[in-house]
């Protein structure tokens, strides 16, 4: 079984396959000279944290891109969930997918919430209200949604079961940002949605993350909490904890943000590329967007059919590596078998999960991305024909 462990590529042996290790993940670089050009203004002004110009301004110009009220820059989107969660008065358990980041579910369990463990449609790899209602229970406060490869789970329909059960509907964006659903960008949806600015990100903050709502009192609990409990008086009116990004962080997010478009744009040539070039792989399937979602192309995965492709996923993966190609089984194993929640099944997972558990076996993402060539997805799709041959390829 494949974890989320990480690996050194300093000493990865490079096979013929690629002289130049591709890997999965790789940070869209700003050009230096803009990020140099924005730390020049955080010397000049010598304002590094709390609140400064530059966080201002990435948090304007995100408000303006999402079109949201609110936009909370943070030090990442794992704290964020936390943020909200706690504004919100969470109590109890909190339904979230099995199928996804283990963040998702830690951020809960950090705050003495108990992640409950809900199925995922395997369509879109998201929560939907059939798979959430089986548990629910009189102790959930809230579904903690997750747009998962920038796949928009069925918003209304869970907006409206968390409204007939009296719970908060929370979206974990951390992987969409640039995404839309119905042509509006995600952002709005649910109480608040969170997003991740970790340097693997579409748009980074090297680290970061984004508090995004249209909750005037949310935003306001959110803001004082994210600053020690500070109220806009000075009075420290809450408990709160030091969650402020700082001016550095900031830069960097605002020099990668213009590049956004650009970046999506690339992303969907590179799928459609990896779509051509994978095409009639046997036991190889390439996942498109679900219905409604305008994707940012971040992640690639394929889904591999061990039964066709007569390799597993996990085989795939390893002979990858072996030829200096890095890739990821996001997200494998599902968050019910992680030891800390595998231990308590009674506690997290009060209903079998089976189409996480299928998926989890069979997804691997690959590289993409800016730094990622045309040339790098040929070899990555060369690659992985020759892994599955000797069948290979049909015409
Ligand atoms: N919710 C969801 C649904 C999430 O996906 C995430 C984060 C969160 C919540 C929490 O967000 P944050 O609190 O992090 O803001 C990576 C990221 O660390 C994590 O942020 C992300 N999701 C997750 C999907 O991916 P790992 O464990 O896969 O990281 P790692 O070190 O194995 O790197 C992944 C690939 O990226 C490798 O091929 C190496 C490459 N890489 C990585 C870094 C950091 C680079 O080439 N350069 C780099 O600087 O978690």
């Amino acid at each position: 079984m494949l974890t989320h462990a990480t690996y050194d590529t300093s000493s990865a042996e490079c096979r013929p396959a690629c002289a130049v290790p591709i890997m999965v993940g790789q940070p869209n670089l700003p050009g230096l000279e803009e990020l140099v050009g924005l730390i020049r203004e955080v010397f000049e002004h010598r304002w590094l944290s709390n609140r400064g110009r530059l966080l201002r301004r990435l948090e304007d110009e995100l408000s303006r891109m999402l079109d949201a009220r609110h936009v909370i820059a943070v030090v990442n989107a794992t704290t964020a969930i936390q943020l909200v969660a706690r504004a919100c008065g969470l109590t109890g358990e909190v339904v979230v997918p099995s199928f996804t980041f283990s963040a998702t579910a830690q951020a809960l369990t950090w705050i003495g919430l108990t992640p409950v463990f809900a199925d995922i449609d395997p369509a879109t790899a998201t929560l939907t209200a059939a798979t959430v209602e089986p548990v629910l229970s009189p102790r959930t406060s809230a579904i903690l949604a997750v747009n998962l490869w920038g796949n928009v789970c069925p918003v209304e329909e869970l907006a409206a079961l968390a409204d007939r059960h009296g719970v908060k509907l929370i979206i974990d964006s951390a992987q969409a940002l640039g995404v839309t659903y119905h042509g509006r960008p995600v952002g709005v949806f649910g109480s608040a949605e969170v997003f991740s600015l970790h340097a693997t990100k579409i748009v980074h903050a090297c680290e970061g993350g984004l508090v995004v709502t249209n909750d005037d009192r949310l935003a306001a609990t959110v803001r004082v909490m994210h600053s020690f409990g500070t109220d806009p008086s000075g009075v420290v009116s809450t408990i709160g904890t030091n969650a402020k990004m700082h001016e550095i962080s900031a830069a960097m997010a605002l020099a990668v943000l213009p590049s956004l478009g650009e970046v999506i744009e690339d992303n969907r040539h590179k799928h459609q590329l990896y779509r051509r070039c994978l095409t009639g792989v046997l036991g190889i399937s390439l996942r498109e967007p679900s219905p409604g979602t305008g994707s940012n192309y971040h992640y690639v995965v394929i889904e591999v059919d061990a039964s066709t492709a007569g390799v597993t996923r996990d085989q795939v993966h390893e002979q990858l590596a072996a030829r200096g190609i890095y890739t990821k089984a996001y997200f494998a194993p599902g968050c019910h078998m992680l030891p800390p929640y595998r231990c308590a099944p009674h506690l997290h997972t009060p209903r079998p999960v089976p189409y996480t558990e299928a998926l989890a076996a069979r997804v691997l993402c690959l590289p993409t991305g800016p730094a990622v060539t045309d040339t790098d997805v040929r070899t990555v799709t060369d690659a992985i024909a020759a892994i599955v041959a000797p069948v290979g390829r049909v015409a």
